[in-house]
């Protein structure tokens, strides 16, 4: 650009402000197009990452564990404590009346043998797994009601 072009496009600038107006309008309009072109390349490279996860997402299972020998809400914090120590287990919810425990893992980490061996380790019959008597005698007195039944 010389500066006679300069020259005439400030002249023009200033005699013609309008112009200047659609100018900085049009680079506005630009950018605001260039910004949501970037979004949606960001959003649909994120869209394509999702899958993964899903993947991961659909090896969550969920199991629900006859405990028997569940007394009290003790008995279930003590299962809900073990459980918590099991890699991949990711959630414990024990039900005291039912005598049942719902637990949610990632088999991809987990199996329902190991969370039954957790249990029983805590104390506890879970299915067919027997609990460890030496645990059971550690377990405070409430929750051995059941052996006194
Ligand atoms: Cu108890």
């Amino acid at each position: 650009m010389n500066c006679r072009k300069v020259f005439a496009t400030l002249t023009n600038n200033i005699l013609h402000p309008l112009s200047k107006q659609k100018e900085n309008h049009m680079a506005r309009t630009i950018t605001l197009l260039i910004t949501a072109l970037l979004t949606i390349g960001l959003l649909s490279a994120q869209t394509k990452q999702k899958p993964e996860p899903k993947v991961t997402d659909a090896k969550v299972e969920t199991t629900v564990i006859q405990v028997p020998t569940v007394v009290c809400g003790s008995c279930a914090s003590t299962i809900t404590k073990a459980l918590k120590k099991v890699n991949g287990v990711k959630t414990t919810k024990v039900d005291v009346e039912k005598k049942i425990a719902t637990v949610t893992f990632a088999s991809t980490k987990s199996t329902l043998t190991k969370i039954e061996k957790a249990i029983a380790n805590a104390g506890y019959d879970a299915n067919s797994t027997k609990r460890d008597p030496a645990a059971y005698e550690k377990l405070d007195a409430c929750c051995k009601q059941d052996a006194k039944e």
